[in-house]
């Protein structure tokens, strides 16, 4: 805190205040970016965390959506930095600030700390904004609700721009507080070797799959080591998608547990969580809400039931998106935020997740992508006529991100090149990974893409 404190100073000096002023964070996962971003709550700016790979356009639209007036970055990411924005670059001069004190600036509870990118069903990710407030609600039903501890080392694998990175896990463990061990990026070898020293770890369910396909090729006594420090966890969480079963069976296959799962969102934090004792969880299910939080399931007559849309209320339901007040009157009714998943209750008061309300929200690998922002992009290529953007259900991804498409006349199209297209202008996980050419989509009556039709089609085709 001492050193993020002096940074902050720094920042202050070189900068002039930045109360209120969203900063945009471009580094990779380690200790500076840590350092920035407690630099940035002491100066009460805003942070904006961005996707490590996206490529420039979408950097230009998170600068620009922002109104961001600062960047720290490292030089490989200040190249695709919008040209004229000042830039606050790593290593952070603190040696020359010794002599000042720390910066004074309280942060107070509705100041924003974060403005978060996230995908909705219209048109470009909006910036959700979590207040500090909203941040100490979260961490303190997490520590609570999971019992983290000074002794506690936390694994870090998620990335650094997602409520699940950088507040279920990194908050939560900074403000326990605990040791944190931040992996650079996810790697299966390496996380089977650095989980011999940790108690906690955190992971979306496709890091799962990677980790336990990884342990079945190793040989005899590596397999044993990994089982081991598998075993030493003290808690491993699964969340950000739905959990198979298969997985979390095979995990207790070795641990005698299945990881705890529970339920979030960017917007509000986690919701529901299945108990910190093992003996208690139920596969499949998310669990009842945390302290704090509250719930509803609501039927398409806009009644209480059994099964039905969840929304949820709460102090870490977020301040809102960034500009744009229509979307978040339309995301609320009388104070609940609707969350989109269609949740049943069950015994007990436990919560199995079925779906969403919409079919153009995919989840791939955790990531949340939004079919329209990627057919929009995709449009544009020379030899795409129509094209519709669907999740097929997949063992490792969850939702395949699949593109159906009718081309222009004589014109040809590859999945190798279309992503090869793409990577200009879309961060790696939002571009299509299977390519479906048809004569037709199909359509109803008005004319509009009848998604779930084409997702039966593409399926008993292939
Ligand atoms: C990477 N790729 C993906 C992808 N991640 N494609 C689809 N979906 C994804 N999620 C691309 C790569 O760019 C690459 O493309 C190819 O797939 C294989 O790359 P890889 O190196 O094998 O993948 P990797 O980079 O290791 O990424 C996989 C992953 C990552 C699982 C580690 O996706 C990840 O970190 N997911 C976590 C997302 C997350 O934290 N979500 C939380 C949201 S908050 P190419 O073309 O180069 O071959 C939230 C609230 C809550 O949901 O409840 O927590
Ligand atoms: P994001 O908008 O990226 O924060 O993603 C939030 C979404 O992730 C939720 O609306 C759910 O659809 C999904 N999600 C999070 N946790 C789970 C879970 N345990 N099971 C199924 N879906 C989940």
């Amino acid at each position: 805190m001492e050193r993020a404190s002096r940074i902050a100073r720094a920042l202050e000096r070189r900068h002039g205040p930045l109360v209120g002023q969203r900063v945009l964070l471009a580094l990779p996962p380690g200790i500076d970016w840590v350092e920035a971003f407690l630099a940035m709550l002491a100066c009460r700016a805003v942070a904006v965390p961005l996707p490590l790979a996206a490529p420039a356009p979408e950097v230009a639209y998170f600068a620009s959506d922002s109104g961001a007036t600062l960047a720290i970055a490292d030089e490989e990411r200040s190249t695709r930095l919008p040209p004229g924005l000042p830039v606050f670059a790593p290593p952070f001069p603190i040696e020359a600030e010794l002599d000042d004190a720390p910066s004074k600036l309280e942060a107070r509870a509705d100041d924003v700390a974060l403005l978060l990118y996230t995908s909705g069903t219209t048109g470009k990710p909006k910036g959700a904004r979590l207040t500090h407030a909203n941040l100490a609600a979260q961490v303190d039903v997490l520590q609570r609700a999971w019992g983290m501890t000074e002794r506690d080392v936390l694994l870090h694998v998620l990335p650094l721009h997602h409520l699940h990175g950088v507040v279920v896990a990194l908050l939560d463990a900074l403000t326990t507080p605990c040791r944190v061990h931040v992996l650079a990026r996810f790697d299966a070898a390496r996380v089977m070797e650095e989980l011999r020293d940790a108690t906690v770890f955190m992971a979306v369910p496709t890091m799962y799959q990677r980790l336990l396909d990884a342990a079945d090729a190793l040989d005899a006594e590596a397999r044993a080591a990994f089982e081991a420090s598998a075993r030493g966890l003290r808690l491993a969480t699964s969340g950000s998608a739905a959990l198979p079963a298969s997985l979390a069976e095979r995990w207790r296959g070795i641990t005698g547990a299945i990881p705890l799962e529970r339920y979030g969102m960017t917007e509000i934090g986690m919701a529901l969580s299945n108990p910190l004792d093992p003996s208690e969880r139920r596969a499949g299910t998310v669990g009842m809400p945390l302290p704090t939080v509250e719930i509803r399931l609501v039927d398409e007559s806009g009644a209480d039931a059994e099964v039905g849309e969840l929304w949820v209320r709460g102090p870490s339901v977020f301040a809102g998106y960034h500009e744009r007040e229509d979307a978040t009157r339309d995301a609320f009714r009388d104070g609940w935020f609707l969350t989109g998943d269609v949740g049943r209750r069950e015994d007990g008061g436990v919560i199995r997740l079925l779906g969403r309300t919409s079919v153009d929200i995919l989840k791939t690998g955790g990531e949340k992508v939004s079919a329209l922002e990627i057919e929009e992009a995709l449009r544009e290529h020379p030899a795409i006529a129509e094209i519709a953007v669907v999740g097929l259900p997949d063992p490792a991804w969850g939702d395949r991100v699949t593109a159906a498409v009718v081309l222009r006349e004589g014109a040809e199209l590859s999945i190798e090149g279309l992503r090869a297209w793409a990577r200009s202008r879309l961060v790696a996980y939002k571009i299509p990974q299977s390519l479906v050419v048809m004569a037709a989509l199909p359509r109803n009556t008005m004319g509009k893409v009848e998604k779930k039709r084409l997702i039966e089609l593409v399926l008993t085709d292939s």
